[in-house]
């Protein structure tokens, strides 16, 4: 396994004092495509309709404000993944077996996994992430922790591709991709992806996912324009972001939140909306944004549990468990490879 010591562009940096060295086992995978990352961001904001990947939200400011999201009172998926994962915690540990290697995809804080560690007690914990500030908080603390375990972090856009050949040990392997993060997939791609996973899941190995399911538009529309504005304020930073990746002057208060659900694709989309004419010079290009133009910034894909398992099997898991609250709000289900359960 390739190690480097981890050397991040300025760019990517906030300038907040560091709590913790970095002194965990962190790979950075991410530099290698900065500059293709920035052509593919540069071309969508020219398109149109102009588009930014939710990647992009998770800076340290996005990553705060995602954390305030999850405890949001119309945000329920947070809260009512972690009910299922307590209510079931024997029986998703007596599925999934202990002693695994264990890759947490998305880790951010590595708050969710840490409820696990004492359980599924992984001889590996791989966080993977594309937020470093989140990863350098968490990962030293867990070391402490768990000593025990072989804890490794994973910097890099795994939306690309799930190539974690030189991260991903030989032996039982555990994934874990809590927050129904895959709704950020189109069905096509989500599809793709869990394939991607599958092949990496050894005989004996599994994933673990969460997923939120399809019910009242005003609830799902609710969840992603929350009355206190945190939501709001979520996706305006993200012009932040692109501004310091790309020396961009967008100006947030420029455009205003929406959040739709769009029940012919069964997916909530957010966009930012261009209150008045505004150009903005993009790699050079003046680009025109007219009033109430949208730049689509987010789209979070729902799932009734039938079509998401029938999903996992068409990515070839031949066993598949489902758990879910007594609402049905969420789901979380188990996958193997092997039919046996
Ligand atoms: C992290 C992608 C699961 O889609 O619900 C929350 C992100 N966006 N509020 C989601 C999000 C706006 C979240 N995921």
């Amino acid at each position: 396994m390739q190690r480097s010591t981890l050397r991040i562009d300025p760019r990517f940096r906030t300038p907040a004092p560091r709590a913790f060295n970095l002194d965990a086992d962190v790979v950075d995978r991410r530099l290698t495509d900065s500059a293709a990352e920035r052509r593919a961001l540069v071309t969508g904001l020219l398109a149109t309709p102009a588009t930014i990947a939710p990647k992009y939200f998770y800076d340290a400011i996005g990553c705060a404000l995602f954390c305030k999201i999850c405890n949001l009172p119309e945000y329920y998926p947070t809260r009512t993944e972690a009910r299922i994962f307590d209510r079931e915690r024997e029986a998703i540990v007596a599925a999934i077996g202990t002693g695994k290697q264990l890759i947490d995809l998305g880790a951010g804080d590595c708050a969710k996994a840490a409820m696990w560690l004492p359980w599924l007690q992984p001889s590996t914990y791989v966080a993977v992430d594309i937020a470093v500030d989140a990863l350098e908080q968490a990962l030293p603390k867990l070391a402490l922790a768990y000593p025990e375990i072989d804890i490794r972090g994973v910097l890099v856009d795994f939306t690309r591709g799930l190539d974690l050949d030189l991260d991903v040990a030989d032996g039982p392997t555990t994934f874990f991709y809590p927050g129904s993060s895959i709704g950020n997939f189109t069905p096509a791609d989500a599809l793709e992806f869990l394939n991607g996973i599958r092949r990496h899941c050894a005989a004996d190995g599994g994933l673990l996912i969460g997923v939120d399911t399809k019910k009242d538009p005003a609830r799902l529309r609710a969840a992603y324009d929350d009355a206190a504005g945190v939501t709001a304020a979520f996706n305006r930073n993200v012009l932040l972001h692109v501004n310091r990746v790309l020396g961009t002057r967008f100006r947030p208060d420029g455009f205003k939140h929406v959040a739709l659900y769009n029940e012919a694709l069964s997916r909530v989309e957010m966009h930012l909306e261009a209150i008045d004419a505004q150009t903005v010079t993009i790699d050079g290009i003046g680009r025109i944004f007219r009033a109430g133009e949208r730049i689509h910034t987010e789209s979070s894909y729902k799932y009734a549990p039938a079509e998401f398992v029938a999903m996992l099997q068409r990515a070839g898991f031949a066993n598949v468990r489902v758990w879910q609250d007594d609402a049905r709000d969420f789901a979380v289900c188990y996958a193997t490879t092997h039919s046996a359960g």
